[in-house]
């Protein structure tokens, strides 16, 4: 049986659970928190979570345990058949992660951490996060999901990441800049939140940042 390993309070953790959830696979969770300690790199090259644990031996990062999960359990298939709409989900997710998120991400320290970020660096990574989102804006569709009539691993990851990056834009900015370039995306996350897999996950990471922010 896979075991996925990490902590509920990471998008990236939680991309990869609502993914076996979404397909019905069966899982087991391990809590790791990231460390550089040996155990944990043996199993995790950047001592990073989430990785998986499968019978034939460790995988790390997201994108590609998705991937290794669509390829190996065909069942409930989060991309379409289509080479093309194939290729259109992988953009939406790589324009959500490579352009958005990772900027985002440098302020999660002062936005949920307790630590604090440099008025430099807000700057930047807001400019970042204008040009990212003004981009993902163009590629949007919500009719009725994120890539056109069909769920996809795209509105997984973007559900995830939309939580993060509008909670992280309002404690630094004071404002969500995601309503400000996206205006619709409320309703779209209300709507994927109708999903009982999604309201799973939403739970277990409610209890998991209540606990976090508590240590
Ligand atoms: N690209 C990685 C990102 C994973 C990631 O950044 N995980 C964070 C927790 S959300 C982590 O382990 N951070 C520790 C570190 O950067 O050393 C993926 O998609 O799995």
């Amino acid at each position: 049986m896979i075991n996925l390993c990490g902590f509920a309070v990471s998008n990236y953790y939680n991309k990869t659970k609502l993914v076996l959830l979404e397909k019905g696979i069966a899982f087991t969770e391990e809590q790791v928190f990231p460390s550089q300690d040996e155990a944990l790199l043996k199993r995790s090259p950047l001592g990073k979570i989430p990785f998986i644990e499968t019978e034939q031996g460790s995988l790390s990062e997201s994108q590609v345990i998705l991937e290794y999960l669509e390829d190996t359990y065909p069942e409930n298939p989060l991309y379409p058949v289509d080479a093309f709409q194939r290729a259109k989900v992988r953009e939406l997710i790589q324009h959500l992660e490579l352009n958005i998120e990772l900027h985002a991400r440098r302020l999660y320290r002062e936005a949920f951490f307790g630590g604090a970020v440099s008025d430099e660096v807000k700057n930047e990574v807001r400019e970042s996060l204008e040009k990212g989102l003004k981009g993902l804006a163009r590629l949007v569709k919500f009719s009725p999901y994120i890539g056109g009539d069909s769920y996809t691993a795209a509105d997984i990851v973007a559900w995830l990441h939309f939580f993060m990056i509008s909670a992280t834009c309002q404690k630094i900015y004071g404002t969500d800049l995601l309503a400000e370039y996206i205006p619709n995306y409320v309703s779209y996350m209300e709507f994927i939140e109708t999903r009982p897999a999604v309201q799973k996950v939403a739970a277990d990471r409610a209890v998991a940042m209540d606990a976090f922010l508590k240590k």
